[in-house]
């Protein structure tokens, strides 16, 4: 594949200063473990490196290099999944009209076209109703529902939203609608009275993994009311969709989800819908060897940039339309507005450095802007964080003085804990630790801003450092055989709590250092124990780097498997490059 044109290290660049890291933390691996999983017939880099990622027993080993229908749980464990699956075959039986309540982000949106197709295979038409972002915001609203009402709907079934709605599904109810709730989110003291209410969360729930996406929640909802065929099957069916919103909602890469995404990713490779055909080309996301990278930095923003700007309908035909002009006449569209999406996104960002100025900046950072864009303002504030390594809070404030902030932390700073604190300066807010939203008025940014630095400089007392997980070091180069890191993509998918391996070779030669990609990225080779080696440094020019060829250096990689022109070949993505400690 063509890593330059790659639009997902093109975004990852986008975000700034070369990352480089304050400090390796080696973790190191279980020698004994390791030899144990290579004798009984696995690979050796694979059985390194699952010995340093905590594998004690050769089944387990050998479960993480394959898959396995036993990894997909039985659906009626999750609890109501009967009287969910009841309710439905009853509405489809008696022809009663049926709507998908989801939501704008990229979950929410997989986990509605996905009942709806399901739906489409039974011979329904469903509606889907999806919230406006800036106007409606996040779940069931009364206005809605009474749409949905003079619609002549009779069933609503929630995806990605809905456990929280108790005073909505008893409106919803007095004018005679029935609800399934299926959702991810936790749990308030009592849930909604509908017909049925399925939650892993829910606290007299027994289902083994709590942490399904809400498309997570829709597909088991499917195995149910399809019992009689396998998982695998249905996910050979619907997997491309469970995959994308799965991983947009960043859940954990292992046990069940990690399955689930990688007979997603296998559907999506092989014979993925129209509209992901198209998407995938507009973002040069290659589509043989698609991964959760690609969809998390590339695939997934593109269909958040619509619910951004108000058009989320736009990604859900996407998602849904089966003919191949339709789907690249739409995917340009979206790639417009992705592009707008992007333009808002730099020029506030630029603002916010310009307001910052040359000095790094102590306190959290609190800002505010008139003719600001609502719907970029999270991406700003992650973006915002991650730049100055400090907890930021965007503001887009409306025309009645109205703020309406994104809160990202940064490091372990408790941002819920801290917002909390300030809530009488706050009208409202909602979130959890690492992100959070508030709305306040303008007059009391001052005041929030103060209260939040003295919040802040109370729970942390020493500058963050950025430190980089490194899983073992390689001290034989001859480890790094293509034959064994193609072993070691067994292991895939990686992502959220499960991440790609990094590793280090210490005391290595930078023997060749060169640009590539206009200068913004650096190939190099390095050699030690005669062996050499390619590598890829990402968004770091050769200058940016500041080591010269001929220097001894440690680096942190990623080895991957590069393609060109049919020429396979072991490549290093260097997440990190240090002058050699032990000269
Ligand atoms: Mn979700």
């Amino acid at each position: 594949m063509d890593y330059y044109s790659c639009d997902f290290y093109e975004s990852a660049s986008n975000w700034g200063v070369i990352m480089f890291f304050d400090d390796w933390n080696v973790h190191g691996f279980d020698r004994p473990m390791a030899i144990k999983f290579h004798r009984s017939g696995i690979n050796p880099l694979p059985a390194v490196f699952m010995s340093s990622r905590g594998v004690t027993d050769v089944h387990d080993a050998k479960g993480l290099l394959s898959d396995s229908e036993d990894d997909i749980f039985d659906p009626f464990l999750l609890k109501d999944m009967d009287a969910a699956k009841d309710r439905i075959e009853r509405a489809i039986s008696c022809g009663e009209r049926i709507a998908v309540f989801g939501d704008y982000d990229v979950d929410g949106m997989t986990a509605s076209c996905l009942v709806k197709i399901y739906l489409a295979s039974r011979g329904v038409d469903a509606d889907i109703y999806i919230p406006q972002r800036t106007d409606e915001g996040y779940g069931m609203n009364r206005p809605a529902l009474k749409l949905l009402a003079e619609r002549g709907i009779n069933l609503v079934i929630t995806v990605d939203c809905g456990i929280t709605s108790v005073d909505e599904v008893a409106y919803g109810k007095s004018l005679g609608l029935d609800f399934v709730i299926t959702d991810h989110h936790e749990c308030h003291d009592s849930i909604p009275d509908a017909s049925a209410v399925v939650d892993p969360k829910r606290p007299d729930c027994a289902y083994p993994n709590r942490s399904l996406a809400g498309v997570g929640v829709a597909f088991k909802l499917i195995c149910a009311m399809e019992f009689d065929k396998s998982p695998f099957d249905l996910l050979s069916e619907y997997g491309d969709l469970v995959a994308i919103g799965t991983v947009a909602d960043v859940m954990p890469v292992t046990g069940e989800n990690r399955t689930l995404i990688r007979r997603g990713l296998k559907r999506l490779q092989e014979s993925p819908r129209p509209g992901l055909t198209a998407l995938m080309a507009v973002a040069n996301a290659p589509r043989t060897s698609i991964n959760t990278a690609a969809i998390g930095f590339s695939l997934a923003p593109r269909l958040n940039a619509a619910g951004r700007m108000g058009c989320t309908q736009l990604s859900i035909d996407i998602l849904l339309t089966q003919d191949k002009n339709e789907a690249e006449r739409l995917t340009e569209e979206l790639a417009k507005l992705n592009d707008r999406r992007r333009e808002l996104e730099s020029a506030i960002f630029c603002e916010v450095q310009s307001r910052i100025g040359d000095t790094s900046p102590r306190d959290p950072i609190v800002m505010s802007g008139q003719d600001w864009f609502q719907g970029v303002m999270g991406i700003v504030a992650a973006r915002t964080s991650e730049r100055w390594m400090l907890p930021s809070v965007m503001i887009y404030i409306d025309e009645d003085g109205i703020g309406r902030g994104s809160c990202r932390s940064y490091g372990c700073f408790k941002m819920y804990t801290a917002i909390e604190k300030c809530s009488d300066l706050l009208i409202n807010f909602g979130g959890h630790e690492m992100a959070a939203g508030i709305t306040i008025k303008q007059e009391n940014i001052p005041d929030f801003r103060h209260r939040l630095a003295k919040e802040y400089h109370e729970q942390i007392t020493s500058p963050p450092r950025r430190i980089l997980r490194v899983d073992f070091e390689v001290e034989k180069p001859e480890l790094l055989a293509i034959a064994n890191v193609e072993a070691l993509e067994g292991l895939e998918p990686f992502g959220h709590d499960n991440p790609a391996p990094c590793l280090s070779i210490t005391g290595a030669r930078i023997a060749q250092l060169s640009p590539v990609g206009g200068g913004k990225h650096s190939r190099l080779r390095i050699e030690k124990n005669r062996t050499m080696l390619d590598c890829i440094f990402f968004s770091a020019s050769p200058e940016g780097i500041g080591i010269v060829e001929g220097a001894l250096v440690d680096i942190a990689f990623e080895p991957q498997i590069n393609e060109f022109r049919d020429r396979r070949s072991v490549q290093l993505h260097i997440f990190d490059i240090k002058p050699n400690r032990r000269k």
